[in-house]
């Protein structure tokens, strides 16, 4: 299905625009040579001015003069401004919204709930502000008390990617925030409307409370960018989300001036289907994790490996429901794929079909590229399923593209070896009813991935748990649980109040 008109150049232009402003933006304060390109139509929707590398220091500088008075702010004030940041992101969830789908061409439904996903890490930052909990230990020594305290880091360089535009930032920065912690931002180069707007948002709550603009800066630019954050003493952490490619580019940087990194890198994320499994169930997860977002989430389903008892009746109902998905303008209400970012997805999108196919596989549904004619620097293609013989190269890889390989297993074990096979260790999932497999399949000799499901698919993590993945995923960890200790340094503290000096380990040294 594909619905048919897009929208126009103009409207484009029209509805960014009005969504910039309304989040705070002064586009004419921003407006320079740089053109930026919206997936939906291919044409231009901004010129904004990018940020010099050699610039960056100056920020990373201003970020730490300003580090000096908001470590000492309290957390939960640090907190309060942070839930302020949640009511703006609130009042403009819809402006937001419309720049996410512009830029990065997500359908409404889920750019809205990238946005959502903001105002829940939010609400996690506000109550984490009072819950910066250290430990005490007990002390081998009398007289003595032995405790640990979480302190602020300093600055925090974040990289994201095109893909999740504006959540991304949001997880590491209302984390830094509380933490005490500086953000400087290097976007996307195709999101740079979504990066100033949410950054307004931030900088007006951030002004309301009286508090350093330095808070928070964006440095639009290319990759250079990114390289020079990567490179500054200044930078703390980085927290770089994007390829694996681009994470072994920076982390040795990062590495080699013995600074943090937090990498949050490529996904290769498989759905076991086991003989017991709910198929409506399956069916309904696997497409939404494999065809929702173009397949252009780092979670993106693009493996199955299903039971050979099942294997035939599922593909089949996937190849059903494939054909009905709508394919077009992502703000049209009932689009469930958008366009791919640009001529170089689609190209790759080809070029691992024509590989898997070339490798044995058998394209069942899907691989056109539709509205070529309305719109010729789009590029929208029908979501492919195809089925592989075996787990190949090209498996191997990441396509960030709606590609789908279904694979054939007879053992659970089998199964498993398949799900850990490939370099990526992000998001994997099974579908199950048989309760000691599920459970065979979370355990230390189950999957081998940041993120382990069973009955759902494996993008749409909540914000609560930690967020990221093992190998080649960079093993990082965003958003939920305890990843805020990456955001904060810890000193240990012995306290003698005894009057006398006992060394530990019982060693004597007697002056
Ligand atoms: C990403 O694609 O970089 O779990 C992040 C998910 C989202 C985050 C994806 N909450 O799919």
């Amino acid at each position: 299905r594909i619905p048919p008109s897009l929208p126009t150049e103009e409207e484009l232009r029209g509805r960014v625009e009005a969504a910039a402003r309304a989040c705070g933006v002064d586009l004419e304060g921003h407006a320079g040579p740089r053109e930026g390109r919206s997936p939906v139509t291919g044409t231009v929707v901004s010129s904004l001015a990018w940020t010099a590398a050699d610039e960056v220091p100056r920020a990373v500088e201003r970020a730490r003069e300003a580090f000096l008075d908001w470590r000492v702010v309290p957390a939960p004030v640090r907190g309060a401004l942070v839930k302020r940041w949640a009511e703006l992101l609130t009042e403009h969830k819809e402006d937001l919204a419309t720049l996410v789908t512009v830029e990065a061409g997500k359908v409404t439904s889920e750019a809205l709930g990238e946005v959502q996903e903001m105002i829940d890490v939010c609400d996690f930052a506000v109550g984490l502000s009072r819950q910066l909990y250290g430990r005490t230990m007990p002390s081998e020594r009398p007289g003595h008390r032995l405790s640990e305290t979480w302190h602020p880091l300093g600055v925090v360089g974040v990289v994201s990617a095109f893909n999740f535009p504006v959540a991304v930032w949001s997880w590491n920065t209302a984390v830094a925030l509380v933490c005490g912690d500086l953000v400087v931002w290097k976007p996307s180069e195709r999101t740079p409307l979504c990066a100033l707007a949410a950054d307004a948002l931030l900088g007006r709550a951030v002004r309301e409370a009286g508090h350093p603009e330095a808070l928070s800066q964006v440095l639009l630019g290319g990759p250079e960018v990114g390289e020079a954050l990567a490179a500054d003493r200044g930078v703390a952490l980085l927290s770089a989300t994007g390829s694996t490619r681009m994470g072994r580019s920076v982390g040795p940087v990062v590495a080699g001036r013995l600074g943090r990194s937090l990498l949050e890198l490529g996904g290769n994320n498989a759905a076991v289907v086991a003989p017991s499994a709910d198929l409506d169930l399956a069916v309904r997860g696997i497409v939404f994790a494999a065809a929702g977002t173009a397949g252009q989430r780092c979670t993106t389903m693009r493996r199955v490996i299903a039971h050979r008892d099942v294997v035939d009746e599922l593909t089949e109902r996937l190849v059903a429901a494939y054909r009905s998905l709508s394919v077009g303008d992502p703000s049209r209400e009932g689009t469930l794929v958008g366009p791919l970012l640009d001529a170089r997805s689609a190209e790759a999108f080809r070029v691992a079909v024509d590989r898997a196919v070339a490798d044995g596989g058998e394209l069942l549904v899907g691989s056109e590229r539709v509205l070529e004619e309305e719109a010729p620097e789009a590029f929208y293609v029908r979501p492919a399923v195809v089925r592989m013989p075996a787990q190949t190269e090209v498996v191997h890889t990441e396509t960030f593209a709606p590609l789908l390989y279904v694979m054939t297993y007879d053992t659970l074990e089998e199964a498993v070896a398949m799900n850990n096979a490939v370099p990526q260790g992000l998001s994997s999932s099974i579908f199950t009813r048989d309760q000691a497999e599920a459970e065979l399949f979370c355990s230390a000799e189950g999957s081998d991935c940041g993120i382990v499901n069973v009955n759902i698919g494996t993008s749409g993590a909540e914000i609560g748990g930690a967020f990221g993945g093992e190998k080649d995923t960079g093993g990082g960890r965003e958003s939920g649980s305890d990843a805020w200790k990456a955001y904060m340094r810890r000193s240990t503290t012995t306290v003698n109040y005894s009057g006398e000096l006992p060394l530990a380990q019982g060693v004597t040294f007697e002056v």
